[in-house]
């Protein structure tokens, strides 16, 4: 068992910054008597209920330092199975450094980052696959990372671990048996009187292999899909691309101006559409004859900036006829996913788009929007497209795939699978249950990691330490 600590910490857990409410939390056995220290209301806090809520004021030194709802839960029934105190206050930085230097001068220490979570895996509040997921949940940026996250949170994963692990304990104790009394246990029920490979032990073993595989191959789909998909601008010198990333974003975010190559450098920027889904956006330098080093190197970052994006947004300015860098970026990047942007389109429609689609076949199903940057016409348009876009290039994972979240728990998974794969090929060999049963150990001990049974220190220090203060 790992030692716990039986101290009781406080931390702001709100986001830094000014906010309606802000959260100060506080957890250990002496929360509450702390609570009572620095906390008027009508009833004391050691006098609540669990999960009551209380309003009153926190003072020290019979200053009132804010108006709060205070809130007591008491162990086991709390997220951290302690003693808990949250005491909600007005949401500005200087008021919760305030009641939290309080709350420490009553006799608090202040937490360190994910300390909260790790206490409620301490108390058996939750295994190791649901606390990483904590901080998974916290940090997702797509609608998939968030279900992930969730699904690892709420203990799906953790469950479908759990009896994969259970199934490897059924053959491994079968396996045991037969080598410490062999005369006991027959061959037919290690490997199955019907073929050598049907037994009970080898069929729960294949099982297990062939359900840590599918959840092996979800979880590439589902880091594609947790990552935040991008989209690079790319077009001629001076077709508007960077006032273009402006209006979407707006803000001033990157230079614009009249003189072309403007944009030398790839400038990555978050959008949130309106559908809330996200996309990165990159601007990038425009196509143009390189004439000096500099030109060579902008090209490099744009077509970096390229190979990495999932869709383009190609622009063009509808306002003036088409040149050969126009043509050329049709050409070279027409084949991927696209959108078309025909902007300045205050100043006149020029040609007509077919003329792209005609010089890239590929084009012919990529979305057509007219834009005029400068003033924003056309940005919902855009939005729209993007969306669309965005939603075709995000892998489907199947929403009853049970997929993990943390390479950590991918690479437990894969140690565990190969595990078992070296018991199985051991079966096809006289001695087997001597070399499988050690196999199966090691597979066991990958299951155990990733469930938080029996691991030291350092693997708790190590996923504890990626969490912020006061969660
Ligand atoms: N009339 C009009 N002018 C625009 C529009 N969009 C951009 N401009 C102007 O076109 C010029 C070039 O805009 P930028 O956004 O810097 O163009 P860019 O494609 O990023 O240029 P580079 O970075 O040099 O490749 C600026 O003077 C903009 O104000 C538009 O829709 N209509
Ligand atoms: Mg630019």
């Amino acid at each position: 068992m790992l030692t716990e600590d039986n101290d009781t910490i406080a931390a702001i857990s709100t986001a830094p910054g000014v906010g309606a409410i802000g959260l100060v939390r506080l957890s250990g056995p002496d929360s509450i008597a702390i609570a009572d220290r620095v906390f008027v209301g009508s009833k004391r806090p050691s006098e609540m209920e669990h999960s009551r809520v209380q309003f009153g004021r926190v003072v020290r030194d019979g200053a009132v330092l804010d108006e709060v709802m205070l809130t007591v839960l008491r162990s086991p029934q709390s997220y951290t199975g302690e003693d808990v105190v949250e005491i909600s206050c007005h949401g500005n930085p200087l008021i919760l450094r305030d009641v939290l230097s309080a709350v420490i001068d009553a006799g608090a220490r202040l937490a360190t980052g994910g300390e909260f979570t790790r206490r409620a895996f301490l108390r058996g509040k939750m295994d190791l696959c649901q606390a990483e997921a904590v901080m998974e949940l916290l940090s997702a940026q797509t609608e998939e990372a968030k279900r992930v996250a969730l699904s690892q949170v709420r203990g799906r994963t953790s469950q479908e671990v759990a009896r994969l692990r259970e199934q490897v304990i059924r053959a491994k104790v079968e396996l045991d048996a037969s080598i410490d009394f062999p005369d006991d246990v027959s061959d037919e029920a290690l490997m199955g009187s019907d073929t050598a490979r049907g037994g009970s032990s080898v069929k729960l073993l294949l099982d297990t292999a062939r359900e840590l595989d599918a959840m092996i191959s979800a979880f590439a789909a589902s880091q594609q899909a947790q990552r935040l998909p991008t989209a690079a601008i790319v077009g001629k010198v001076n077709v508007g691309k960077s006032t273009l990333l402006n209006a979407l974003l707006a803000e001033d975010r990157v230079i614009t101006s009249e003189s072309a190559g403007t944009t030398r450098d790839r400038i990555d920027a978050d959008l949130a559409l309106s559908s809330g889904r996200r996309v990165r956006l990159s601007d990038t330098a425009g196509l143009v004859v390189p004439r000096d080093e500099l030109d060579v190197k902008a090209r490099v970052k744009m077509e970096e900036a390229v190979r990495s994006a999932d869709f383009l947004i190609m622009v063009f300015d509808a306002s003036s006829p088409l040149e050969d860098e126009d043509a050329q970026l049709v050409k070279t990047w027409g084949a991927g996913p696209a959108v078309l942007v025909l902007n300045k389109i205050d100043l006149g429609e020029r040609w007509d788009p077919s003329v792209l689609v005609g010089k890239c076949g590929d084009l012919s199903q990529a979305p057509v929007v007219r834009t005029c940057a400068i003033s924003g016409l056309g940005m919902d348009e855009l939005d729209g497209a993007l969306d669309k876009l965005l939603c075709a290039v995000t892998p489907e994972v199947p929403s009853e795939a049970c997929v993990v979240g943390t390479m950590r728990n991918e690479r437990l998974l894969q140690r565990a699978r190969d595990a078992i794969n070296a018991a199985l090929a051991a079966s096809h060999t006289g001695s087997w249950p001597e070399f499988a049963s050690s196999d199966l150990a090691e597979a066991l001990g990958a299951f155990n990691e990733f469930l938080g049974i029996d691991v030291g220190v350092d693997i708790l220090d190590e996923i504890f330490s990626r969490f912020c203060i006061g969660k």
